[in-house]
């Protein structure tokens, strides 16, 4: 896989995919959020991958939408309908690393904001260098949070702390971002990269299909009763009963051996 934003590597199980436009904290280009859509696609359907590792080049994670290409339009007076823009990208992209099939890891190593932040809470895991910082933004360019910040950021952290977060954006160091439950994990900035590492290859020897069955139900469960929600948990449960890993999990369990689970 060879983009113009993106870095991808795979070591074993584990594939990184690191944004790559450090010279604008890795700011969502057009580029960049196509290339994303286009590597966690492929990322998601690969047999050989049950572990994503996201994270950022240089002292950015993501600061957002990239403003850039704005200030033509903007000082000539142009008033954007973002909603095409919106739809055609991160109401795409965000879902796509919601719902992906493997576990994903987002290795926050620097700033966060606008976007950025959408893009860490898709993600299962977030662990946070002491480096990083965070901030909504979007307030202090007069927008609402989007990219499923409406959606994410409150189920994350309360509706309290999140209009906290959105209304007031103030830049929150990662500490903070830790006891708001915003991020799972603070560790030194040297040791990031290992410990994420670490995590996304733990995940990876277990049962992926469980995972991703997890996964989905946990999202759909949202939208559902708790009748619902329980009759689903046993239509899914068919499906996970049906994988290898399973079986392995149980026999294994019973011959009093470390299961060996193969993601089928
Ligand atoms: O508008 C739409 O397209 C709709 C979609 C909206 C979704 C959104 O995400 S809206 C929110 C967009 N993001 C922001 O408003 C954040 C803007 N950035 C900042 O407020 C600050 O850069 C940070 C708080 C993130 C970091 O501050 P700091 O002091 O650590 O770094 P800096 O010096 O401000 O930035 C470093 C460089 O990155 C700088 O470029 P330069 O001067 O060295 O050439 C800066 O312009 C560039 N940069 C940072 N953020 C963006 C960016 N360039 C383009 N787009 C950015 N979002």
């Amino acid at each position: 896989m060879s983009y113009e934003q993106l870095i991808v590597d795979r070591d074993g199980a584990v594939a990184t995919v690191r944004l790559n436009n450090a010279a604008r904290l890795n700011a969502l280009s057009p580029t960049m959020t196509a290339e994303l859509l286009d590597a966690l696609t492929a990322l998601g359907g690969d047999g050989e991958i049950r572990g994503i590792i996201l994270t950022g080049e240089g002292r950015g994670f993501s600061a957002g939408a990239d403003l850039s290409a704005l200030q033509e339009p903007y000082l000539k007076g142009e008033r954007p309908r973002l909603s095409f823009f919106l739809k055609d990208g991160y109401n795409k992209l965000i879902p796509l690393l919601a719902e992906t099939p493997k576990p994903v890891v987002a290795a926050v190593n620097g700033v966060v904001a606008g976007a950025g932040n959408s893009l860490a809470l898709a993600c299962d895991f977030r662990i946070a260098s002491d480096q990083a910082s965070f901030t909504t933004a979007f307030v202090k360019i007069g927008l609402i949070p989007d990219a499923g910040s409406c959606y994410l950021l409150p189920r994350t952290v309360g509706m309290a702390r999140a209009l906290e977060l959105a209304l007031l954006s103030d830049r929150i160091d990662a500490a903070t971002a830790l006891s708001l439950g915003l991020v799972n994990k603070v560790v030194p900035a040297d040791d990031l990269m290992q410990e994420a590492h670490a995590l996304a290859a733990r995940l990876a020897e277990l049962p992926t299909t469980a995972i991703a069955l997890t996964k989905r139900t946990f999202n759909e469960a949202a939208r559902l009763s708790l009748a619902e929600t329980m009759d689903r948990e046993a239509e899914v449960q068919d499906e996970a009963a049906a994988t290898d890993d399973h079986i392995e999990g149980v026999i294994a369990f019973l011959e009093k051996r470390p299961p060996a689970f193969t993601g089928r």
